[in-house]
């Protein structure tokens, strides 16, 4: 079997997604999530321009050779817009092997290690009266986990509070718009929302919590401590994590524990957090981070130093990476939890898949393959509209991070 045709699916069926699909020459077709929040058009000149070409005639059951020949044959290494396009291959090639072999991808993985995913939903609200009414919504779906994030008094906008409550969607201009931010406000105030919920939800539910990239490591240690007596399941991001040394210093301070690694693209991007444990979950994801080849690589280190997956799952990952995450989830030993925003009906229709959530937990589709795929005459009537992530400032203009 060889490849014969590579296919870059451009769409918007209410935000932009990338899709690779790869086409056999005995009819056999696979997807990839190629989704880079913000920066689409890169990756899909990359895969366009660079990648499809040398796909053409290859075996596509050669999936660690492929992805080798992509990474190391490239010359230049990581970045997330490589990572991403070599993630779409590696994605729809698994997908291809699972169909040969008439298998779902979680049994080519090893097979089930547990029977269902256990996901987080996004409870957010301008006030903390308003997003416990969120949490209880959630708590009535049957999530488990919630993550939790609130508007801090005096700011007029703040990360991860959406005006409509399902599907949330930073991306929210052609340009970027900007917000303003103060780390007092937000320190004094996310540890009486927190004090609320717990309150009012009792002390099993799983509580999350986003901080953004916004702190530094004494002030994530800070709130770490002060979120300590409602014992959330994480804070995640809570510095930038270019400097993965930093999370020492939070570590000494505080035994809340630590999600990190949504923008990490390779296992050297947290391999210092890993090994020296310095944190609990890592939130790599399949589209983002080198495809299933390379997380589940990830993975297994973070298995060897007790850390567990807590993968992103965002809406701006489309159901073809949703697909594929779930199977590995649904595979490793060290799962943690799944973040699960849910997507729109247009994007659900664009994307038909097997998946399907059922008291807390999503099952992965027991069809042979990742059980999603690409209506492509439907997704041609969503043409792509530019779109950008927001800048974040600080309340005398300086830029922060986002
Ligand atoms: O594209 C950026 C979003 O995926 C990100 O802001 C969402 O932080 C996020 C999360 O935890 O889902
Ligand atoms: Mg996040």
């Amino acid at each position: 079997m060889k490849i014969a045709d590579v296919r870059v699916v451009v769409t918007c069926p209410g935000r932009n997604f990338v899709t690779l699909k790869i086409v056999t020459d005995e009819g056999v077709h696979g997807v990839g999530d190629a989704t880079l929040n913000g920066r689409e058009l890169a990756v899909a000149a990359y895969l366009r321009d660079h990648v499809a070409p040398a796909l053409i005639g290859r075996d596509p059951s050669r999936i660690e050779d492929t992805w080798q020949y992509l990474y190391k044959g490239a010359y230049w290494r990581r970045g997330p817009v490589t990572m991403t396009a070599i993630a779409a291959v590696d994605t729809a090639l698994w997908d291809i092997l699972g169909k040969v072999a008439g298998l779902p991808v979680y049994k080519l993985l090893g097979g089930r290690s547990r029977e269902g995913v256990t996901v987080y939903g996004h409870a957010n609200a301008d006030t903390t009266d308003q997003v416990l009414a969120e949490v209880a919504r959630y708590v009535e779906l049957g999530y488990r986990a919630v993550r939790v994030q609130t508007g801090v008094p005096g700011l007029a906008s703040t990360y991860g509070v959406s005006g409509d409550k399902m599907f949330y969607e930073p991306a929210d201009a052609a340009l970027p718009t900007e917000n303003v931010w103060s780390t007092a406000k937000y320190l004094a105030h996310v540890p009486t929302v927190f004090a609320r919920v717990r309150d009012e939800f009792g002390p099993t539910l799983r509580l999350l919590h986003d901080v953004h990239h916004r702190l530094t490591p004494i002030e994530a240690a800070r709130l770490g401590k002060s979120l300590e007596p409602y014992a959330l399941t994480w804070i995640e991001d809570p510095v930038p994590a270019e400097l993965q040394e930093g999370f020492r210093l939070i570590r000494q301070h505080t035994t809340t524990p630590i999600a990190v690694g949504e923008v990490f693209n390779t296992v050297w991007d947290c391999e210092t957090l890993i090994r020296e444990q310095l944190i609990d979950y890592i939130r790599t994801t399949v589209v983002h981070a080198g495809g299933i080849t390379h997380l589940r690589r990830i993975f297994d280190l973070a298995a060897l130093h007790h850390v567990r997956s807590g993968s992103h799952g965002a809406t701006d990952l489309s159901p073809v990476c949703m697909a594929a995450a779930l199977h590995l989830d649904l595979a490793i030993p060290n799962f943690g939890l799944q973040e699960y925003m849910r997507h729109t009906p247009e994007t659900d229709a664009v994307f038909p898949h097997g998946y399907h959530y059922d008291g807390g937990y999503l099952h992965p589709a027991e069809t042979p393959g990742l059980g999603v795929d690409i209506d492509e005459d439907l997704a041609a009537r969503y043409p792509y509209r530019p779109a950008q992530l927001p800048v974040n400032r600080l309340e005398d203009g300086t830029v922060h991070s986002w």
